[in-house]
């Protein structure tokens, strides 16, 4: 039996949120906004063009469609120093042996990132060969929680959506899982993530009789 399992790249695969929240503080810093840690949760899963609308609004600040383009192609081109230097050591803990006993027993895997970069990432980390579908930032019209990513990436495994297993650190990743008709694996805090059907910590509490069972549902 077969199943399509879907990985989320951002705080799932790699913890690039610390990344996007360097670059992100300093366009904030130039736009006289104090951005913490906290407001940076609201950006998970988000798209490139909301993250920015949505610190606009923390600042209460209004800016031209011209102003925005500009600051978007700033943090991304500070964002993508912070990316080329990452290596394999910043795979997330559990996340080798999962995609390995998936390989293993041939279950088609697929990435479904909100993320432009996310091609260079997996090469950077080295796994983009672990990959038999990826769908990103650059395919989708809808963002998460629209389930559009996911069911694309369902399509081209093609495997049916029902069933699909995704693994998700964004409550609006679970939704948008959920909104797919797909099995939702919460990965992070489940106060947080309490949509999920299924909620772990980290890759390392998720053992091969989960996944098998998963896959025989
Ligand atoms: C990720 C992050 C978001 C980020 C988005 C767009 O999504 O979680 O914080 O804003 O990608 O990234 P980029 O600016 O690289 O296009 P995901 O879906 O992989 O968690
Ligand atoms: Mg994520």
């Amino acid at each position: 039996k077969k199943k399509a399992f879907i990985f989320d790249l951002d705080g799932v695969i790699v913890d690039t949120a610390k990344y996007h929240f360097l670059a992100w503080q300093k366009i904030a810093a130039q736009l006289g906004i104090d951005f913490t840690h906290e407001h940076n949760e609201q950006l998970k899963g988000v798209s490139r063009i909301r993250s920015l609308e949505i610190i606009l609004a923390i600042g209460n600040i209004t800016i031209t469609q011209e102003e925005k383009d500009n600051l978007l192609l700033k943090k991304n081109e500070d964002y993508l120093t912070y990316i080329d230097k990452m290596d394999e050591s910043e795979i997330l803990d559990g996340v080798m042996q999962v995609l390995h006993y998936l390989k293993q027993n041939n279950q088609p895997i697929a990435l479904g990132s909100a993320s432009k970069n996310a091609r260079p990432i997996l090469e950077k980390v080295k796994i983009l060969s672990y990959f038999d579908a990826i769908v990103d930032g650059n395919d989708v019209t809808n963002a998460k929680p629209d389930p559009e990513v996911f069911v694309q990436a369902a399509k081209k495994l093609n495997m049916p959506s029902e069933g699909a297993i995704v693994f998700e650190d964004s409550v609006a990743g679970v939704q948008a899982a959920n909104a797919a008709q797909m099995v939702s694996v919460g990965i992070g805090e489940k106060a947080v993530l309490h949509e999920a059907h299924y909620n772990f910590n980290n890759f390392t509490e998720i053992d091969t009789t989960f996944l098998q069972n998963l896959v025989n549902k």
